[in-house]
């Protein structure tokens, strides 16, 4: 034990080592002479891409422009807005129901674009949770979270939302391998051999409508699944999934995971399981997840508690999946645009392995097999290989492509990003990146038609690329031209939270169908006012609902008396405006959640409970208007128990009492 313990002890801490030392020289003036006007994109023009970047422990997606690094939006997603009232407003709190209840906080890694004939087609962003496992459907129309489900039977939903040719699935493998949901989960760690299993999960998404939902889960034995992506074109109908700790370790994993020279990239016939799951096979199980949709014309979310799911366990369908070994401890799975080359880059490797998606069906047909992995056939490594990239570099994360034959791979200890060639696996070019790149993306570098022009580098570590903020730093990403032989570095810009996965369309392609405005005549929220003369206050019981408008530059009502101590106010705001870019926000004081910012005709619910009696001003907290400023109102709770009527007005300026002003 001991002999294997300590190499791998001192490789690992010579990895950490190089980690802290990974600057390159000459770090100040990389970029090219032209650079500045590369990414110069004049005021008042436009970028040429979107670019969606995962924010990670953030929970949210970030828009930038690209070439110009601008950032322009950030999406609420996975973790609670206070600047727009996500997942504080009762239309969208139900978005971030779990079966743990409500979870206001997520970790976002992986984004895909929805694909049509394996390119993107502009429709939707799929996003993955990995903490409670769950994945986001984002609408590219209104750039909001418009569905997110749960997944059982999972932990650290890593290896997602990697989805097929035609967005016809998006799959999420499990990181953690966990007892399942309906087993008792109360059995001592180290039964994890024993216990302790992995899934990979089929959500299925309607053409028309987007909607998901849990199709099937494959049963595999206990390891880590970290990425993947689906074939296409000769290996349409199948997936590859990466995987680390085949050594089974529960603890140590540094030490205890990096033991066997090689772990597995995991193959997985997924045509063959739907075949068997139409064909009613696998075990129905009993679950309970979440399932959130929000309804475009009543801009109102719902969760659904869904209660089943249908497993294949992989030990009773031997067809459905092989492990090809993969050196070491893989990280990215990538397959190149012509379907046929899956890369894996084992973090701990010196090389990085291109398998051949022909010698994997040959090697399949003609049992060319290393025995077995927990009942999967391991197909014999030279048998699946198309060839090595020899010295890369050190410590290959993850793997895109420009369409021209090229593959370009980040290492994250050598704090690089190597160019090579697909064709004879020959290292072309290599540029240092600042620093430590974990993903890149090139633009539709995962699809069957790459926009093989720009390159962005995710780095993890910043150091001194800004001007310093404490010990706090942004994440920092890197635009190169890829356009030419040699990769040229054009700019740097800081990104938000940290930056995992992340994907590029074309402008075009997003902005055509951006909605502007919400139609006031189509908005079917059951606490819409349309139209000032409709507001109105009702009292129900201690519930008290506040039917308020927002049009530059007042609310009405906005003077509100008789709500007493014990109250529920609800306060429903309906913005009147049908003019694009006219939000207005909505605020009340002492509240204990956050601001609403309400969009040109919707309608969003902020409730409050009233603590103490006493007057309670609110006003619009977006600058809407000259007289935004004006934008304000009071409200005034009494007492429980006070006779003070339900009362609401609005200009109604006459005075109970002498100002003193006037005396
Ligand atoms: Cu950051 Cu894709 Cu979570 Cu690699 S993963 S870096
Ligand atoms: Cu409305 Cu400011």
């Amino acid at each position: 034990m001991k002999k294997i313990f300590l190499p791998v002890l001192s490789f690992i801490v010579f990895v950490l080592l190089s980690i802290t030392g990974c600057k390159p020289k000459n770090a100040g003036d990389a970029t090219g002479s032209d650079a500045a006007s590369r990414v110069y994109v004049p005021p008042g023009k436009y970028d040429e891409l979107y670019n969606f970047v995962s924010g990670g422990f953030s929970g949210q997606v970030s828009v930038y422009g690209i070439p110009s690094g601008r950032l322009l939006r950030v999406m609420p997603v996975f973790s609670v807005d206070p600047e727009s009232g996500y997942g504080f407003s009762e239309e969208t709190k139900p978005m971030l129901n779990t079966s743990h209840g409500q979870v206001p906080w997520g970790d976002q890694h992986h984004l895909e674009l929805s694909q049509t004939n394996g390119e993107i087609d502009g429709r939707w962003l799929f996003a993955n949770e990995n903490n409670t496992p769950r994945i986001a459907r984002i609408d590219l129309k209104t750039f909001r979270t418009a569905e997110i489900i749960e997944i059982p039977n999972s932990a650290g939903n890593h290896s997602s939302p990697f989805i097929t040719e035609n967005t016809e699935y998006v799959v999420a493998g499990t990181r953690f391998s966990v007892p399942m949901d309906d087993q008792n989960g109360d059995v001592p760690i180290d039964t994890y051999k024993k216990n302790f299993k992995g899934t990979i999960s089929f959500i299925s998404v309607d053409q028309k409508d987007g909607d998901m939902k849990l199709a099937f889960q494959l049963l595999l034995p206990g390891m880590d699944f970290d990425l993947s992506h689906s074939g296409k074109g000769p290996s349409s109908g199948w997936f590859f999934f990466s995987c680390y700790n085949s050594e089974q370790a529960h603890t140590l994993l540094e030490v205890n995971a990096s033991k066997r020279d090689k772990d597995y990239i995991l193959a997985v016939n997924w045509k063959k399981a739907e075949e068997y799951i139409k064909a009613g096979k696998g075990r129905k199980q009993t679950v309970k997840y979440a399932h959130n949709v929000l309804n475009e014309s009543t801009h109102t979310a719902t969760s659904t508690m869904e209660t089943q799911t249908t497993i294949l366990d992989v030990k009773d369908f031997p067809d459905i999946v092989y492990m090809i070994p993969c050196p070491k401890s893989p990280h990215g799975c990538d397959v190149d645009p012509t379907g046929q080359y899956i890369v894996g880059s084992g973090k701990l490797a010196a090389l990085i392995p291109v398998f051949s998606f022909d010698k994997i069906q040959k090697a399949i047909a003609a049992k060319e097999f290393d025995g077995d992995y927990g009942g999967i056939p391991v197909i014999k490594y030279e048998a699946a290989l198309h060839g090595e990239v020899k010295k890369p570099g050190l410590g290959p994360l993850h793997t895109e492509f420009d369409g021209k034959g090229n593959a370009y791979t980040t290492f994250f200890i050598s704090s690089e990003i190597v160019k090579w060639s697909l064709n004879d696996l020959k290292v072309i070019d290599r540029h240092p990146t600042y620093y430590s790149p974990g993903h890149l993306m090139i633009p539709g570098g995962d699809t069957k038609n790459p926009y093989g022009k720009y390159l962005i580098a995710y780095n993890k570590i910043t150091k001194d690329r800004y001007l310093p903020t404490g010990p706090e730093l942004a994440q920092s990403a890197q635009l190169f031209d890829i356009s030419g032989e040699k990769m040229k570095l054009l700019a740097d810009y800081p990104s938000i939270g940290e930056p995992h996965y992340a994907q590029a369309a074309p402008a075009s392609l997003i902005s055509k169908n951006s909605t502007k405005i919400f139609k006031i005549e189509e908005n079917q929220n059951a606490f819409v006012t349309m139209g000032e003369p409709k507001s109105k206050v009702v009292r129900n019981g201690n519930r008290v609902d506040v039917y308020m408008t927002m049009i530059r530059s007042h609310f009405s009502p906005d003077n509100i008396e008789g709500v007493k101590l014990g109250d529920d106010v609800y306060f429903h705001l309906t913005n009147l405006e049908q003019d694009w870019d006219v939000p207005h926000g909505f605020a009340v004081k002492g509240a204990n959640t956050s601001e609403l910012l309400v969009m040109p005709g919707d309608t969003q619910t902020l409730k409050w409970v009233p603590e103490v009696a006493g007057i309670y001003p609110f006003y619009c907290t977006d600058f809407c208007s000259a007289l935004h400023q004006e934008m304000q109102g009071y409200l005034r709770v009494s007492p429980k128990g006070s006779n003070v009527p339900l009362s609401f007005s609005l200009g109604k300026n006459s005075d109970a009492t002498d100002s003193l002003l006037t005396k």
